[in-house]
């Protein structure tokens, strides 16, 4: 897996029903006839995998898996699934409406997280009114876990037809003939999906993957991630913490806090491996802001009354009320840095709790008069440091 990382290699997948085309359609976007294919139930019982040329990129491996209903097939259902957890998209193929027991495969996979185009093969079996009914079917059958853009009809291997034709004297004539096969909707709707996201499918699935690999690994991962989100609040904090208690500038205060905040929520985003946009990062702020000030409306009050006040106190022992005020920032920050954490474990989202019992467990969680008079002994720390130099 991180072999396939660092070559950001790319594995498409194909699932489904045995005999619906999945190595015809692999073969089609190929353009070569590298996988086996067979009338014969299970011909594929092995995952197999051919590199796929065609697109610059390079890198791209097609997976050919065995049917997900073989009678004695345990075994390759097993083999099935694991290709498909180890892929970084799957080509789910039907050949029809879905049966019942492939609405429930789909489901399994869609819970894998890994974007899958539904691709319903074998489009020269029906006329262009059949497709259209076919494809409202379809479009309702998965709605809510395939998006109507990735359902895509493919004839991967159009059958032989038997054309018999009159002359003038009254012959018969039999000759066959094939519709011509048609990939392209499938190739380009693949190429969209591998260009626009095609290594950050990698990368998010190298995650999932050592997250899978064990609950061991996953736990070290998050504790790991933990442990530098730890850092990387604390650093923030003794930053934000400084910047306050040395700028006279009330106004100031307020726009090179919020941008020390936005700074930390990205790099703990990147930290968790959930990235944010400055304006998401600034958006989150603004909801956890909002809950703090309905929390503690008239704490934070009193911190921008201060913070209004602080260049009349300028000749008071400043350096003190510096301070005071820093460590009031560095409480924000921290309680910002530790909800967003929160939020990030969660995969971005409030869980059941919402927004307002997120900040305040983590608000429960603090002793804020220890973590402000800690605050304050850093900053005085920091900023006699500074005076020294
Ligand atoms: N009519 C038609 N038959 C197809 C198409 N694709 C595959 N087949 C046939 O379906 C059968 C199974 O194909 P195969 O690729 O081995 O299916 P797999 O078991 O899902 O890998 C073969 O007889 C193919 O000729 C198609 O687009 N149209
Ligand atoms: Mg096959």
């Amino acid at each position: 897996m991180l072999a396939k990382l660092e070559k950001s290699q790319l594995h498409v997948a194909v699932f489904g029903r045995v005999s619906v085309g999945k190595s015809s359609v692999l073969n089609a976007l190929l353009g070569r006839n590298a996988f086996s294919v067979s009338v014969l139930h299970g011909e594929t019982t092995e995952a197999d995998m051919q590199e796929w040329q065609e697109i610059d990129a390079g890198g791209i491996y097609l997976i050919d898996t065995p049917g997900i209903n073989e009678i004695d097939g345990e075994e390759r259902e097993r083999v099935a699934h694991e290709v498909a957890g180890r892929s970084d998209l799957l080509l789910f193929v039907v050949d029809s409406d879905l049966t019942e027991v492939e609405l429930q495969a789909l489901k399994t996979v869609a819970a894998s997280n890994r974007p899958i185009i539904l691709v319903v093969n074998k489009s020269d079996q029906y006329n262009d009114d059949e497709i259209l009914k076919l494809r409202s079917i379809v479009r309702e059958r998965v709605a809510g876990i395939i998006a109507p853009e990735n359902i895509v009809f493919s004839a991967a291997l159009p059958a032989e037809q038997i054309i018999i034709m009159v002359d003038e004297g009254g012959n018969e004539k039999e000759s066959t003939r094939r519709r011509p096969v048609d990939i392209l909707n499938l190739k380009s709707r693949l190429w969209d999906i591998i260009e626009s996201e095609g290594k950050t499918l990698a990368a998010l699935n190298a995650s999932l993957f050592a997250g899978n690999l064990s609950e061991q690994v996953g736990r070290r991962v998050l504790a790991t991630r933990k442990e530098m989100g730890a850092e990387t609040v604390n650093m923030y904090c003794l930053g934000k913490g400084v910047a306050v208690a040395l700028n006279p500038v009330p106004l100031i205060d307020i726009v090179a806090a919020a941008a020390i905040d936005v700074g930390m929520v990205i790099h703990l985003s990147n930290i968790y491996a959930m990235p944010m946009s400055k304006t998401e990062a600034g958006d989150l702020i603004k909801t956890i802001a909002a809950q703090m000030l309905l929390l503690y409306g008239s704490f934070w009050a009193i911190h921008f009354a201060s913070s209004a006040l602080k260049i009349t106190t300028i000749g008071l022992s400043t350096v003190i009320t510096a301070a005071a005020q820093g460590a009031i920032a560095w409480y924000s920050t921290l309680i910002i840095g530790r909800v967003t954490e929160d939020y990030l474990i969660k995969g971005k989202s409030w869980g059941e709790v919402g927004p307002k019992l997120a900040v305040q467990n983590i608000l429960d969680s603090l002793d804020r008069d220890s973590v402000m008079s800690e605050a304050k002994e850093e900053i005085m720390r920091y900023l006699k440091k500074d005076k020294g130099k």
